[in-house]
């Protein structure tokens, strides 16, 4: 039997199971990669207190990545919600110890329904011992703006200045994603020399939570897995456009994307993609 490639997230865990870990390990399971975790903080509002972001000790982080690392060992990582400067430090210390070839930094500050993800004096942890270290940053349009100090990015060329901008912090990859643009969703990679442009048809639905989580989720799987970074972004952003297409909600509130949707319906739309080498 050939094994599943290994693949860790260290994020928060959404008792809601639409983002975060959860969103993470239905994307892995659904991409055939073998999933593990370090929950940060779990993200779940009591209802008399109110206090939504329960975080996890160090010492409980450093024991999730330890037995991770020693009992299977990992081909890819990401990250997502890491809420404190301190847990920055100390994962951006794990990571700086060990030998993981794909790191994907999702660089997750607000979450959709408005919970505070990241607290204001991380952002300079995230920027200068993290980000350097990832192979990829995935920002939507509303990070990309935080980490280039308030940049207002309103159009597909504003992203594409933001992806060359960031590219300084020291990433291999920027991937700015302009999810909340009017028109088309274009997502734009930038690799220090040339810009590739994917764009998928918006679609029509607020049912979006978690989509960030799983687009981040699906590269590292597919990086994983063995891919092409340009190959890697190009199947997450299909996988994440069907579980879009096919999201749903019980409720009145903001629903999940459908982790299944690719491998129940197919395909749902193809992605076009455009490449632009850059001479400076
Ligand atoms: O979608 C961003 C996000 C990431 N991680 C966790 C979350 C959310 C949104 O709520 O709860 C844990």
């Amino acid at each position: 039997m050939s094994m599943p490639s290994r693949v860790l997230t260290i994020a928060g865990s959404a008792a809601g199971g639409s983002a975060g870990i959860q969103a993470d390990i239905k994307t892995f399971q659904e991409l055939d990669v073998y999933g593990m975790s370090v929950v940060t903080a779990i993200v779940a509002r009591h209802p008399v207190t109110d206090k939504n972001v329960h975080p996890m000790t160090l010492e409980s982080i450093e024991a999730q990545f330890n037995t991770a690392n020693v009992q299977v060992g990992f081909d890819a990582m990401k990250t997502g919600m890491l809420f404190s400067e301190e847990v920055i430090k100390n994962i951006a210390n794990l990571l700086k110890n060990s030998s993981i070839k794909h790191i994907v930094v999702d660089p997750v500050m607000v979450g959709k329904l408005d919970s505070k993800l990241l607290k204001d004096d991380a952002i300079v942890a995230l920027k200068e011992q993290l980000i350097p270290q990832a192979t990829i940053i995935t920002p939507n349009m509303t990070e990309a703006s935080i980490l280039l100090n308030e940049r207002k990015l309103t159009s597909v060329d504003d992203l594409k200045q933001a992806a060359i901008d960031l590219h300084d912090l020291g990433a291999k990859y920027i991937l700015v994603k302009g999810g909340r643009l009017k028109g088309p969703a274009v997502d734009v990679l930038y690799d220090g020399n040339k810009l590739v442009t994917f764009k998928a048809p918006r679609i029509d639905t607020v049912n979006t939570s978690g989509a960030g989580c799983t687009y981040s989720a699906a590269i590292t799987a597919y990086l994983a897995k063995g891919e092409s970074l340009v190959d890697a972004v190009l199947h997450a952003k299909s996988f994440v456009t069907t579980a879009i297409e096919h999201s749903f909600s019980y409720n009145e509130m903001v629903g999940p994307t459908y982790h299944a949707a690719e491998r129940k319906y197919g395909e749902a739309h193809q992605i076009k993609v455009k490449e632009e080498k850059l001479t400076f």
